[in-house]
């Protein structure tokens, strides 16, 4: 049995072949390399991964014991229900078993007692994981179809339900519908919601037991009957908007909501012949992981892509940290054969190239600019790819541009410099009269006291006259009787007793140049 559930996933065109790697290491004019392609994992039997919840509480059969019989022997009714008794028992993971050839496990419902009171159940399978359908949906029931049922699913967990298929044995009066097929949808209506009644006519419990979700029959629409061309397939999956969604569930819901009748009214007189009994349910899909992975494990209780391309989650829908130079993209089936992989860009690559170098470990795509830069770059570096220096640091030469002391503070003087930014060797730019790589030294002939100043006296060009001595290039400081800037005034006014000590003999040249330029000098002119 199992040998033929694996050749029968073997044929199934969606379930080998194309996608199935997602690298390979080639060699190029440039040497070896990887090569990337889009990639998906292979089609499973998800029956054995999904989480089984039965509604309402008590609709499963003998709990307490009951008595059933068959539409086939309606009055030998001495079949029983017995929850306590593991012969008699029937339990919903016996929908999910592997059956030896032959004999029928089922999970089976109560009976119709509460007639005219609808035999209402759900079946809830859940994988909290995406799944993507590659072959039909096929419930089987023992004991007659039911003769109204509903398909749901959801695609976030259970959180929202929408409708699958509807089925009646007369869909206009179950659900206002009229009734339709699957095989005559068309390409543009290959995703509708139908309801059908193929599958829900009486035709003799024993004969037909298996209610259909169509998949294949779908897929045939673009695949040609016996789905050949499965690249047409697989480039409408691409194209048609919400055409792959359609295949994709999270959960599946089937609503039962009234019983096989067995071709005749419901007869009052005899409720035991009406239940529900699903002996299988069987879902053959491959986990979504957006063509980024072709493994899928279970793993803590769920499933879950092994996803490549750098890309991260349950199904791969995300880039990894430090692979998000740019947005997230799902693989693509196109071009055929091998698709476009999509990957997340590596920093650095050819695609993103998103280099930080080191100082940041996130990337921001700037839409208007159409770039992708690095955001908040640390290490006093700034720059698209944090590649250049903040204003007032300058590069280290010798460092590499990933070290992450690259960036060297200016550390400019802060009287002496014009800004606190500057050149790539370090060197501040000074205000007029300082000097030196960070402007805290002054030109000669200038002197420091808060700034660089111009020297007011000195030993060669700016001598005090007169005895005076110059104080720290800032002042003469000048003997009795003498002031001025360089002491070369005689304080010879009226209160004054020693103007004629004075001599002119003592004037030095810039004395005389100051007088040549026609100052005052009143002691040199009284003398
Ligand atoms: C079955 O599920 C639907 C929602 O999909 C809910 O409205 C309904 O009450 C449920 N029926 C039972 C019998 O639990
Ligand atoms: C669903 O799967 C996610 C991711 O694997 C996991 O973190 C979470 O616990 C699962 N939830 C349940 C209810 O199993
Ligand atoms: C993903 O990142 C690794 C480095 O961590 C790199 O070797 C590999 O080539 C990347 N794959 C893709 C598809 O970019
Ligand atoms: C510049 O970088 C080199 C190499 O990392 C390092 O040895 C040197 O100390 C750095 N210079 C300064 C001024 O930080
Ligand atoms: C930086 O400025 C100093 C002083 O002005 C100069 O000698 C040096 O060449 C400049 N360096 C660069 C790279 O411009
Ligand atoms: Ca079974």
């Amino acid at each position: 049995m199992l040998h033929l559930v694996a050749i029968l996933l073997h044929c199934l065109p969606l379930a080998m072949g194309h996608y199935d790697i997602c690298k390979s290491w080639v060699t190029t004019d440039n040497g070896p390399s990887w090569e990337f392609y889009a990639c998906q994992p292979r089609a499973m039997r998800m029956k054995d991964y999904a989480i089984v919840r039965v509604d309402p509480a008590g609709i499963t059969c003998g709990d307490p014991p009951e008595r059933f019989c068959t539409h086939e022997n309606p009055y030998l009714c001495s079949d029983e229900c017995d929850a306590s008794n593991p012969d008699l028992a029937h339990p919903p993971k016996l929908m999910f078993d592997t059956e030896d050839e032959g004999l029928a496990t089922y999970w089976q419902s109560v009976t119709w007692s509460r007639y005219p009171e609808p035999l209402l159940a759900n079946i809830t399978l859940s994988w909290n994981k995406s799944i993507e359908l590659t072959d039909d949906i096929v419930i089987t029931f023992e004991y007659g179809r039911p003769t109204i049922m509903m398909l749901e699913k959801s695609l976030d967990n259970g959180r929202t339900w929408h409708p699958y298929q509807y089925y009646a044995d007369d869909c206009m009066e179950a659900f206002g519908m009229p009734a339709r097929r699957v095989r005559d949808l068309s390409t543009t209506s290959a995703n509708r919601v139908l309801c059908t009644e193929e599958y829900s006519r009486w035709v003799g419990s024993k004969k037909e037991k298996n209610v259909r979700f169509e998949v294949r029959d779908r897929f045939a629409i673009f695949a040609g009957p016996d789905l050949k061309n499965v690249d047409n397939l697989y480039t409408r999956l691409e194209s048609a908007k919400g055409l792959k969604d359609f295949f994709t569930v999270t959960d599946l819901r089937m609503r039962l909501l009234r019983p096989a009748l067995g071709g005749t009214y419901v007869q009052r007189e005899n409720l035991y012949k009406y239940f529900y009994a699903v002996s299988n349910i069987e879902v053959i899909g491959r986990c979504k992981c957006n063509l980024h992975a072709n493994l899928c494990t279970f793993k803590e209780g769920s499933l879950q892509c092994e996803c490549e391309h750098n890309t991260t989650g349950q199904d791969c829908g995300k880039c990894k940290k430090n692979f998000r130079s740019r947005s997230w993209r799902a693989g693509s089936y196109l071009p055929l054969p091998n698709g476009s992989p999509n990957a997340c860009a590596a920093a650095g690559s050819a695609f993103g190239n998103c280099e930080c170098y080191g100082h940041s470990n996130r990337c921001s795509y700037i839409d208007f600019l159409n770039v992708v830069t690095c955001v908040s770059c640390k290490h006093n570096t700034r720059g698209q790819h944090c590649q250049h220096c903040r204003l007032g640091f300058y590069r280290n030469g010798s460092a590499e541009l990933d070290d992450e002391n690259v960036c060297i503070e200016c550390n400019c003087n802060q009287i002496g410099s014009v800004h606190d930014r500057c050149n790539e060797t370090g060197y501040c730019e000074c205000k007029e009269g300082a000097m030196g790589p960070k402007c805290d030294d002054c030109l000669p002939n200038y002197y420091w006291r808060q700034g660089c100043f111009p020297n007011i006296c000195d030993e060669e060009l700016l001598i005090c006259q007169n005895g005076g001595t110059c104080h720290q290039n800032q002042r003469c400081i000048c003997p009795a009787g003498y002031k001025g800037v360089l002491c070369e005034q005689s304080k010879c006014d009226s209160e004054s007793q020693d103007c004629d000590s004075a001599s002119s003999t003592y004037l030095s040249l810039p004395a005389l140049l100051l007088s040549a330029l026609g100052l005052q000098l009143r002691c040199s002119l009284d003398s």
